[in-house]
């Protein structure tokens, strides 16, 4: 049994009701928490408040020195972190340890941006004015992240809030708390070096009560939020109504678009790593492949061969390529969303059933060869089912491609730089992330993450996606010794 309330200390016995941690690879259960109740999260919260008073003061690189050091806290811990996430949300190992990788990666960044928290300066157009903008720390940021990157989302937010001189409360999937407690024991141990406490908190709790308490808590000026767009519509609503700040990242429908002149070989690799890889539940995932006519047959065979030989069981077999969904509610969804594909017209070529296995949420992954106008296109159903859809012009698969409400991550595969740049141009894809001869998973660090439309706007990680976390102030200075009005106002006794 594990608390699951920390301000830097754990909360004894958090009052909240227990909270099983189960294996998606075998339905073992792997641990309990102790989930925060009320009070409990009242007291995070008031702790997170005293921190940031002076969290706030201390200098930017000062505190990059911190996050470099969680960064190497979770370089020893690379293997071990990565097993647990393995176990508990079920994708495949070097993917769990890819996850870990992608927190050290962002330490590494937030230590950099430390020193580089940079303000515009500007040309007064009054004489002897100085004019010039600064950025200061926010206070609490709320983070809700969700279990198919329990670890690494959190820390897009955590290290870069924390460079900015903000605190942060976390509150984890439900799916996933153990690895949760993981990561805030690494943090404590480099905090507590530091004598830091109320940093880095977290809150394990259900989203009815917890959850629903940080979206409506004025405490909490930014609320980042990673889920569903029906819970995004939810969240920027009730933020909204307190006029908080939110960075949403949504659901996405990702697409490719195969042209016939590309290298074949290098699309197929990112075509089956795309839609199959985390067992089809990165909000990055493949789900619709619009392919030119001229090569559709030929394509589609060797996908179907490549997908024969993706392994499929226990994500800690290293041979594995494709664990289980994350519980059974995802498998049902999985099937509903096959039956509803069929319905519509939706031929299923490959895959399309439940695997049973040693009490796991195995599926199929799944190939299905779709007409453009079925509804369910629209729709992110979040496991391994690929949409296949010819087409003849690149205009028409663009509008095809953009069709959809969501709009985070998109690609084309082509060796021609006319399509790709109409590919990237302002007619071309309408996602947040857009790539050439890459797929739609997989996003470095050091670029913005998110998406437009339903996928909620927000962005993540790196570049300056760091403004989000911090408050800007414009300053003037006068420093002569007359009181020049700005737009030539004249206003004398
Ligand atoms: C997510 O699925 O919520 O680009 C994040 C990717 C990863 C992050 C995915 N770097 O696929």
């Amino acid at each position: 049994m594990s608390s699951g309330a920390c301000w830097g200390e754990w909360i004894a016995e958090p009052s909240g009701g227990e909270l099983p941690s189960i294996s998606p690879i075998d339905g073992t259960e792997l641990g309990r928490i102790r989930m925060a109740s009320e009070a409990d999260y009242e007291e995070v919260i008031r702790r997170a408040e005293e921190a940031f008073l002076e969290w706030r003061m201390v200098p930017a690189p000062k505190r990059g020195e911190i996050v470099r050091e969680i960064g190497d806290a979770l370089r020893r811990h690379k293997d071990d972190l990565g097993t647990l996430v393995s176990l508990e949300m079920g994708k495949i190992l070097v993917e769990a340890k890819g996850e870990v990788q992608e927190m050290i990666d962002m330490a590494d960044f937030a230590t950099g941006l430390s020193r580089q928290l940079y303000g515009l300066s500007m040309h007064s157009e009054r004489p002897m004015h100085r004019m010039y903008e600064q950025w200061h720390p926010l206070g609490i940021v709320g983070v809700i992240t969700a279990f198919n990157f329990p670890v690494a989302v959190w820390s897009w937010n955590a290290f870069i809030a924390l460079v900015c001189g903000d605190c942060v409360v976390w509150k984890p999937s439900a799916e996933t708390p153990l690895a949760a407690v993981a990561v805030q024991n690494i943090c404590n141990e480099v905090l507590s070096r530091h004598g830091w406490k109320g940093i880095l908190n977290l809150v394990i709790g259900r989203g009815g009560t917890i959850g629903e308490r940080m979206l409506q808590d004025r405490r909490i000026p930014l609320i980042s939020f990673t889920g569903s767009t029906r819970m995004g519509y939810h969240v920027a609503e009730t933020v909204g109504r307190r006029l908080g700040r939110t960075l949403l990242e949504l659901g996405g429908n990702n697409g490719i678009i195969l042209m016939k002149d590309a290298d074949l070989d290098l699309a197929l690799r990112a075509v089956v790593f795309g839609a199959v890889g985390t067992a089809g539940q990165r909000c990055t995932t493949l789900r619709r492949l619009f392919i030119e006519s001229d090569v559709a047959p030929d394509f589609i065979e060797r996908l179907k061969n490549a997908y024969r030989q993706v392994r499929i069981g226990d994500p800690l077999d290293a041979s594995t390529l494709m664990g289980p969904l994350i519980n059974r509610n995802a498998v049902s969804a999985y099937v509903d969303g096959i039956r509803r594909i069929r319905e519509q017209g939706g031929e299923v070529i490959y895959g399309g059933n439940v695997i049973e296995r040693n009490g796991g949420c195995y599926v199929e992954p799944t190939l299905v060869r779709s007409k453009p106008e079925m509804p369910v296109l629209k729709e992110e159903i979040f496991a391994p089912i690929l949409h296949l859809i010819e087409f003849r012009d690149l205009e028409q698969a663009i509008r095809w491609h953009n069709d959809v409400p969501q709009g985070l991550s998109s690609a084309i595969f082509t060796t021609n730089l006319l399509s790709a740049e109409t590919f990237l141009s302002a007619r071309g894809s309408d996602c947040g992330i857009a790539n050439v001869n890459i797929g739609t998973s997989g996003a470095e660090i050091g670029g913005a993450f998110g998406g437009e439309k339903e996928t909620g706007g927000g962005r993540e990680a790196g570049s300056d996606a760091w403004k989000a976390y911090m408050r800007r102030q414009t300053v003037t200075i006068n420093w002569s010794r007359e009181l020049p009005l700005a737009q030539g106002i004249r206003f004398e006794l």
